[in-house]
């Protein structure tokens, strides 16, 4: 297919960058969309992926020079339970890699950039229903604090040097083909295969601990429909709000028991529920469904048929 975009994927190994890439290839032709991160996750895969360490910015810049490069999607990032695991290093890899790409970008006159945020730019203090898209925000993690800290750069560049750079603040995404790393809404990933390989599951969040969440299909689609939007629509230069649903771990092994009635659950909390508690419980999105349409198709339902059929064949 011919595009007159060149696409770097810095990151692409990982939940988000797997699946995005894909599409990328498909709308764009093999040869425009450049996959790298520091492992190759996929060797089997007809694609074009390169070795590259995200920190190393002089491997970033001749990557960019060599293949004309006209969009970027920054998502290599160390999660929020990865986090705080070793506070130092994700700051580095989250920050470092954000403030190389804006600026890189700016110096190449990269068209647009694409970087994920996330609910945990929220903190205790925000309101936890329906979070709207300025509300207070003190997050108590270092990732979210990188998140936040992230969106604020993403705008000054936007503002100040006319970056056309994009932002979702992702809710926990739910997938079967990678799995994610390092999260706090992982759970909602691993009990779809401890339910088929064990038939139990112990989760390390509350029953009763409601999160936002989304199926990666919705995911997807909500970055490239915010990508391929026009620049006028895009009003929200840190980062939109994004929903589809939320959920609590009992709700969620109810909708599993519906489809396996011999599934149990049980619950032992650890460091990850004080993350989760520090987070809202539900998304108000309205600014994204009004100013470039967003409509998620994948409600509990939905993504609890999808992941079960799936991941049946695999577990
Ligand atoms: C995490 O749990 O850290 C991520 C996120 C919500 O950004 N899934």
């Amino acid at each position: 297919m011919a595009s007159n975009e060149r696409i770097l994927i810095l990151g692409s190994e990982g939940q988000l960058g797997s699946e995005l890439s894909a599409q990328l290839q498909q709308r764009h032709g093999l040869q425009n969309v450049i996959c790298t991160d520091i492992r190759n996750g996929h060797p089997n895969t007809e694609r074009r992926f390169m070795e590259l360490d995200v920190l190393n910015a002089d491997a970033v810049e001749q990557v960019i020079i060599s293949e004309n490069v006209t969009t970027i999607y920054l998502l290599a990032a160390v999660l929020s339970a990865k986090g705080e695991t070793n506070p130092m290093f994700a700051w580095k890899l989250n920050m470092d890699s954000l403030l190389q790409v804006l600026q890189l970008s700016v110096k190449h006159k990269v068209n647009r950039v694409f970087w994920p945020s996330s609910i945990a730019a929220f903190g205790p203090t925000t309101p936890k229903t329906d979070t709207p898209q300025h509300p207070y925000m003190d997050p108590n993690t270092v990732y979210g604090v990188s998140k936040l800290s992230g969106e604020l750069w993403c705008q000054y560049f936007f503002t100040r040097y006319g970056l056309d750079v994009r932002s979702l603040r992702y809710p926990g995404i739910i997938s079967w083909k990678t799995p994610p790393g390092g999260g706090t809404t992982d759970y909602a990933v691993e009990i779809f295969h401890e339910a088929l390989k064990k038939g139990s599951y112990e989760s390390f969040l509350h029953a009763q601990t409601s999160l936002p969440m989304m199926f990666i299909d919705d995911a997807i689609r909500a970055t490239l429909e915010l990508m391929e939007a026009p620049a006028e629509k895009v009003k929200e230069r840190t980062s939109y709000n994004l929903a589809a649903m939320s959920f609590t771990p009992a709700e969620l092994a109810e909708a599993i028991q519906k489809r396996l009635p011999n599934f149990t659950i049980g619950y032992k909390t650890d460091f990850r529920q004080a993350i989760a508690d520090s987070w809202p419980g539900s998304i108000d999105d309205s600014a994204a469904r009004r100013d470039w349409g967003w409509q998620h198709r994948f409600d509990l339902d939905a993504l609890v048929d999808e992941m079960l059929n799936n991941l049946r064949n695999r577990v």
